[in-house]
């Protein structure tokens, strides 16, 4: 006998512990999908639609729903709950009634061994296509996290609905695997970074075969492997051929007592992570990549992109297009003579050129030496040396008090022919536009706060009505009327004007008398691509003895394998690791018999996951980077998931190489990911804190701020209740306490282990609850009650369906699965469901495709 499918929602509605409206399903597009493994295989065989529910079935479960219907509302008699609280106590529902421990590992064994989930090589290309990407991992040592199987799973949930529907799916996992820990690792404990990084790898792929993800395992890649990073060093070849990779002097975190250069995040407050020795800021020569001359383009075809718009406007940040002018005044050294000496300066705000009443030069600007007056000699090379242990972030926040000192010259503002001071202040950057600026203090928030610390003037020339007058306390940084402009000798004449006409004319009056130009900057910088460390991907490039030219390696000299090496300790000099490795750095060109030397620094870890999403639908092709056919069909991604933290580096660095890729014909679309979505969050368990009196008696959360002493104490989560909007003791509902969720960190010991949880309640729980803690997009917190109601929730959809299990290890009453071909009456019920009759329920519902094949 067949129930309705009405029957069979009921059954499942009825016993979830979530209300069906709430039901977070992964929604794509129109229809609603369903996790891959909600209804596990082995429910039925093989394609088979018949399924068989008897009476018996039927009558039992009416009874159950029952049963659970007054557990939801929390009307539990006294029994039940005893009954309960024993079942807590011997812990999740972990039995034979629904055996995860013998499906999973079961069908993960038969995927492996059948490559079920794997994409062919040669496909039928005339079918639609849907690339599903996830951001690859770095193996780290410390394992998966169950931040990771929240964004798998969805992404697997998508590739599973597409092939339903009839795609190409690709969906491909792979290994981040250069980068500091292991390098850091092995120079801690002297195990070679390689071994580290396979040990990881190995050790991740298990656990995520564990979980049963549909990857093509097939494709998998690793950025180590020198079959993938020599494509790596091909595109460098291709960037530096085309002159987007150039070596410059720039700065770096010099460390003297490590003697090493550092990472930024190996920086902490202006000394090293490690040791806590003092970091300078240091000027080396240094492997940069051309991103600034994508800088438009970068922007332009953002608009396109559906990604969040947050992310895109954080990239609009980065790359920070700013217009203006650049003016240029003439210096007057410190003995008022004037010499042939210029200084030019960048501003968004050439309208406001009468009120420049000073000059800042970066402490670290070119010409500062050239008119530095000799007086002031000493107090600027000591000003220097302190702004070069700052960061950039820490020279520029808003409410550092801002310091300075004066270089003892003046410069003529050439508006109105005054002398003004110029100074040296490290709130202005040698690296953003000019280094140089003029300083508005009337009109910058900045400028007025030094201004009124070393008593300089302020002169008003613009009110936001050409009328009132200027509060003199704050500067007015916003557009409007200009006033007190206009100069006979000059010729210009601005007052009245508003403020954006005021600085065209501005602009042209520099562009015809020679005092300035229209400029557009950028906030972006060109890439520093060089790192002084080991475990990455060696730089192709030979720079010979005679001439010091850099010479590039040809592309059939390709990979230049990383040499093994036993020592990466810092060299102490500053040279990277990797010139221990003589015999690897000491090159004959076969050719001419030139002598040289191999470059040392390698390239950033963004290096290798600038462009796998590319290798992925190609990987084993030795004789180019993707073969175009491959590329056309599959490009671009169409779903890219993953973690906020790489909005900006990781998603612009990629997009810079895929647009130079297009330019030079390897790819055929502008953008590599048509969408990307960032996944929240996961937070550790709430933690519920009480608080005492110095009497030790019990006091409310909200009085305890008010208390002189109160110690703090951690509740269990079942001495807790929830009243109104608070949280309280169950024992004395009068006492509040706070609940708080904090990031999963070691120190705090809140760190959930996936295979922990798989090995209580199974893979199927576990991504089927990550699903549904909350929208995929916020931040959640884990629940250890909430993975229970759901694993309790599959297993009774499991006796459901397959019924329970007998003495013999068979099972009996529920389903009975047959290959037989289904009745009509049968297949009415099956689309019946799929197609959700009630709307607001069944629409979540449409697993039946999912579960019964
Ligand atoms: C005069 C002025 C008057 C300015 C005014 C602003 C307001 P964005 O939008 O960030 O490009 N500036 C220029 N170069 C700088 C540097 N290297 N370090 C720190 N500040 C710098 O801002 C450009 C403005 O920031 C420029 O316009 C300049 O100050 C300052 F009422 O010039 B302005």
């Amino acid at each position: 006998m067949i129930t309705s499918s009405q029957y069979l929602q009921d059954q499942l509605l009825s016993q979830f512990p979530y209300r069906p409206l709430s039901f977070p399903c992964f929604t794509w597009g129109e229809r609603p999908v369903f996790p891959r493994k909600l209804f596990p295989r082995n429910a039925v065989k093989n394609k088979c639609l018949g399924i068989h529910f008897d009476s018996t079935t039927c009558r039992r479960n009416a009874c159950g729903r029952a049963r659970i219907r007054s557990q939801v509302s929390g009307e539990l008699t006294e029994v039940e709950e005893q009954k309960q609280k024993q079942k807590q106590k011997q812990g999740p529902l972990v039995n034979r009634a629904y055996p995860f421990h013998e499906i999973e590992p079961k069908w993960q064994e038969y995927w492996e061994k059948n490559k079920t989930f794997r994409t062919p090589d040669e496909i039928d290309t005339s079918k639609p296509k849907f690339y599903v990407l996830d951001m690859f991992p770095y193996p780290s040592g410390a394992g998966l996290h169950v931040g990771h199987p929240l964004g798998y799973t969805a992404t697997d949930i998508l590739a599973r609905f597409k092939r339903m529907q009839g795609f190409n799916v690709l969906h491909p996992m792979g290994w981040d695997a250069f980068g500091l820990p292991a390098e850091q690792y092995a120079i801690e404990t002297g195990t070679h970074p390689k071994i580290t990084t396979l040990r990881n790898i190995n050790r991740f792929r298990t656990q995520l075969k564990s979980l049963g993800f549909s990857y093509d395992w097939d494709r998998e890649i690793s950025t180590v492997e020198p079959e993938y990073y020599k494509w790596t060093q091909w595109i460098f070849l291709q960037l530096f051929k085309r002159g987007l990779a150039y070596q410059a002097e720039v700065p770096v975190n010099w460390c003297p007592a490590l003697g090493t250069v550092l990472a930024n995040e190996e920086v902490i407050d202006g000394v090293s992570e490690r040791g806590g020795h003092p970091v300078i800021r240091k000027p080396m020569r240094q492997w940069m990549l051309k991103i600034t001359e994508y800088a438009d383009r970068l922007l332009e075809d953002l608009d396109d992109l559906e990604w969040p718009e947050s992310v895109k406007e954080m990239q609009r940040n980065w790359i920070g297009r700013s217009e203006g002018a650049e003016l240029k005044f003439r210096v007057v050294v410190g003995d008022r003579m004037e010499r042939n000496l210029e200084l030019t300066v960048f501003t968004t705000r050439p309208d406001t050129i009468f009120g420049a009443t000073y000059l800042v030069v970066a402490p670290e600007h070119p010409l500062l030496s050239a008119f530095v007056s000799e007086a002031q000699h000493g107090d600027v090379e000591e000003y220097k040396d302190v702004a070069s242990r700052k960061s950039d972030l820490e020279r520029t926040e808003l409410q550092k008090e801002k310091t300075g000192v004066f270089s003892g010259s003046f410069a003529i503002n050439p508006a109105n022919g005054e002398a003004i001071p110029i100074w040296v202040a490290d709130y202005v950057l040698g690296s953003y536009g000019t280094g140089a600026i003029m300083a508005v203090p009337a009109h910058d928030m900045r400028d007025h706060e030094f201004a009124l610390k070393y008593d300089i003037p302020i002169h008003w020339v613009v009110t936001p009505d050409g009328e009132s007058s200027p509060d003199s306390k704050v500067a007015y940084s916003g557009e409007g009327i200009i006033i007190n402009s206009s100069d006979l000798t000059s010729g210009l004449d601005i007052t009245g004007l508003p403020s954006s006409e005021a600085a065209s004319s501005v602009t042209e009056w520099a562009e015809k008398t020679g005092n300035g130009k229209k400029k557009v900057n950028y906030k972006l910088r060109d890439w520093l691509f060089a790192r002084q460390r080991y475990w990455g991907e060696p730089i192709p490039i030979v720079f010979f003895d005679e001439t010091g030219e850099s010479v590039p390696l040809s592309e059939t000299d390709l990979p230049l394998l990383l040499p093994e090496l036993e020592d990466f300790t810092p060299t102490g000099t500053g040279e990277p690791p990797l010139s221990k490795a003589e015999a690897w750095v000491r090159i004959r060109d076969q050719s001419s018999g030139k002598i040289g030397r191999r470059e040392t620094s390698t390239m950033p870890q963004w290096a290798g996951s600038c462009w796998y999403y590319l290798r992925f639908m190609d990987p084993k092709n030795s004789k180019d980077i993707v073969s175009k056919e491959k590329e056309m069909y599959w490009s671009p991604v169409d779903v890219y998931v993953g973690g906020a933290e790489h909005a900006v580096l990781h998603l612009l660095y990629s997009r810079f190489w895929h647009k130079v890729l297009y330019d030079i014909g390897v790819v055929s679309t502008k953008e590599p990911f048509k969408c990307v979505i960032n996944q929240g969050i996961i937070l550790g368990e709430v933690q519920y804190t009480a608080y005492r009196d110095a009497d030790g008696n019990y006091v409310s959360a909200e009085a305890a701020d008010s208390l002189g002493e109160y110690t703090q104490e951690v509740v269990t989560e079942e001495k807790v209740t929830k009243s109104g909007e608070f949280f309280v003791l169950k024992d004395n509902p009068n006492v509040r306490l706070t609940a708080r969720a904090y990031k999963m960190s070691k120190s705090r010991g809140n760190v959930v282990n996936p295979d922990d949880v798989v090995s209580v309640y199974g893979a199927d729980s576990l991504r089927l609850y990550e699903m549904f803690m909350g929208p995929f997009r916020d931040s959640k917190t884990w629940s250890t009650s909430g993975i229970e109601g759901v694993h309790r929730f599959l297993a009774r959809t499991w006796r459901l369906l397959i019924g329970s299990p007998s003495t013999s290890g068979t099972f009996k009453g529920g389903t009975v699965a047959t290959d037989a071909e289904p009745s009509l009456e049968q297949l009415r019920s099956l689309h019946k469901c799929n197609r959700g009759d009630r709307r607001d329920t069944v629409q979540h519902w449409n697993f039946c495709n999912d579960g019964v094949h």
